[in-house]
C-alpha cells in the first residue's frame, strides 16, 4: 500500500536519543511509540510481524488500527490465542484499545502487526520505515528495527499471506 502522507505539524514527533543505544520512540499527542521492532525475515517469505509497545498519557482512549511498512503490500494487526493446544492467529478487526493511562504491547505470541505480500526480506541491523494509524492520533510515521531471527523460527514460504496463519505449523517467528 502506498504511505499516506500526513499534515505537517499534527505530530510532535520525537526521536529520544536514549541509551541502550537501540532503543527508540515516538511520541504522537498523548500516545509514546516505544521500540517499534520487527525481525529478520529468511529468503523467500512473504510476512513479517511487527511489535512495539504504546502508552496513553492522555485523558481519552485511543485505537491502534493498523500499520504498514514500505517494504509490504499491506498490514493487519493480528492477535493470537490458545485454541485446544495450538497457537492461533486472526485479525483484530476493531483494532485494539489503547486505553488512557494504559501501556499496550505488541510483542511475539500476542497481539502484533502482519506486514503481508513482503517485498524485500528484512535484515538484521536494518531500519524499515512504516506507519501505524491510530483513530485519534492519526498516522504515525515510525522506523522498525530489525532484530535477529529467532533460532526458533522456522520459514515460512507461503504465497497467500494471511492463509498461512491457519495452518499448522504456520510461523514467521511469534
Ligand atoms: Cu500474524
Amino acid at each position: 500500500m502506498r504511505l499516506h502522507a500526513f499534515p505537517a505539524g499534527l505530530l510532535a514527533l520525537g526521536l529520544a536519543a536514549t541509551s541502550p543505544a537501540q532503543a527508540h520512540d515516538y511520541k504522537a499527542g498523548p500516545l509514546t511509540i516505544g521500540h517499534p521492532w520487527s525481525r529478520a525475515t529468511p529468503g523467500g517469505a512473504r510476512v513479517a510481524a511487527g511489535y512495539l509497545t504504546v502508552t496513553n498519557t492522555g485523558t481519552e482512549p485511543d485505537r491502534l488500527t493498523g500499520g504498514a511498512i514500505e517494504a509490504a503490500g499491506r498490514g493487519e494487526l493480528h492477535t493470537m490465542s490458545m485454541k485446544g493446544g495450538v497457537m492461533k492467529m486472526a485479525p483484530l478487526a476493531d483494532g485494539l484499545a489503547i486505553p488512557q493511562g494504559q501501556t499496550v504491547t505488541l510483542a511475539p505470541s500476542g497481539h502484533h502487526l502482519m506486514f503481508l505480500d513482503l517485498t524485500t526480506p528484512l535484515k538484521k541491523g536494518e531500519r524499515v520505515k512504516g506507519t501505524l494509524r491510530f483513530e485519534r492520533a492519526g498516522t504515525v510515521p515510525v522506523e522498525f528495527a530489525v532484530e535477529s531471527l529467532a533460532a526458533k523460527a522456522p520459514e515460512t514460504r507461503s504465497e497467500k499471506g494471511s492463509d498461512a496463519h491457519d495452518r499448522a505449523g504456520h510461523d514467521h517467528g511469534h
